[in-house]
């Protein structure tokens, strides 16, 4: 647990950055002025929040408040009260894809979902399903032979559904804990290789129900994040969002918008090109990324 709020600390430390600029001006004031209101407005904006978020949480603080005029101690509860009601994750399935467009992360993740489902005593097996590059079936290969899991894939196919399926197969009858499916990078603008998709997690249907689907999104893309999930979810049902590069970001408030207006869960968070930089998602912990006062010597 510690070592979770660590990181997410750590990971988000840009972000909270930028944010803690905006706080500290705002410092001892009683009221906020109009200036004010626009300076928090802009560095919630640009911290991603999403004008939804940031609208809500400009016109609490607009309110009087009998309890305190810490404007960080009221930002945090606020967030806190808005996150309660969203989504929260569900327990893992046997198999999981991992799908999302291009660059965002998948095959990298792959591997460090692995990697903690290691460190949680479960053994995974890695599936390479993504066909169109030579590359990226040896990126996995490299990852797989680094941290020494299994890997199925077949450079002589270029159905992804087929090598899906036999890596699921072959994950069941040799009773790994955890099958990663990873894809290959797609457009959801792309009708042809959306509806391939459909056709992998269809296929891999046959053999198992037990089985999720996570969205990979960079948290350097910020709002057009939510564009991409919407667009995925007109063909696929997604289970949860990881969130990846939050390390590299000062936009890392978009895991707000995602669990308010997409209503999905966030699992984990990407912190580094590391295996073991996955974070589980903590709402505690992020909201504290994005504001915590103290050195992390401290924490
Ligand atoms: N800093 C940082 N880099 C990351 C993170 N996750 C992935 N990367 C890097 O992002 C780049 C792309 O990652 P990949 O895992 O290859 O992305 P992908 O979605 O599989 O890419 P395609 O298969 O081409 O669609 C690599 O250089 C990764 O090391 C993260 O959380 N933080
Ligand atoms: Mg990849």
């Amino acid at each position: 647990m510690f070592s979770i709020f660590k990181k997410t600390i750590q990971g988000l430390s840009k972000t909270r950055n930028k944010i803690k600029q905006t706080f500290n001006i705002l410092l001892g004031k009683k009221y906020l002025s109009k200036e004010d209101i626009e300076l928090l407005e802009e560095c919630l904006i640009q911290a991603d929040l999403g004008w939804e978020t940031t609208d809500k949480i400009i016109e609490e603080l607009k309110l009087p408040s009998k309890t305190t005029s810490d404007w960080e101690e009221r930002f945090n509860l606020i967030l806190n009260r808005l996150l309660n009601n969203t989504p929260k994750t569900d327990s893992f399935k046997k198999v999981i894809m991992v799908v999302g467009i291009n660059g965002t992360g998948k095959t990298t993740t792959s591997a460090k979902l692995a990697a903690w489902f290691k460190s949680k005593g479960k053994n995974s097996l890695l599936v390479a399903a993504d066909t169109y590059r030579a590359a990226a079936v040896e990126q996995l290969r490299e990852w797989s032979n680094k941290l020494n899991f299994h890997l199925i894939s077949n450079e002589k196919s270029s159905d992804p559904a087929s090598v899906a399926f036999d890596g699921v197969n072959s994950g069941i009858s040799k009773k790994f804990d955890k099958i990663i499916i990873d894809t290959a990078g797609r457009l959801h603008t792309s009708e042809n290789l959306m509806q391939e998709l459909v056709k992998i997690k269809k296929v891999v249907n046959k053999l198992s129900n037990d089985i999720q689907t996570f969205l990979t999104l960079d948290a350097n893309t910020g709002q057009n994040g939510l564009t991409q999930a919407r667009e995925f979810l007109k063909y696929i049902s997604i289970n949860g969002i990881i969130l990846t590069k939050m390390d590299g970001t000062a936009r890392g408030g978009i895991a707000i918008p995602i669990m308010l207006e997409l209503g999905l869960p966030v699992y984990f968070l990407g912190v580094g090109e590391k295996a073991e930089d996955l974070i589980p998602f903590e709402q505690d912990s992020y909201i504290k990324g994005l504001i915590y006062e103290k050195e992390l010597s401290e924490a």
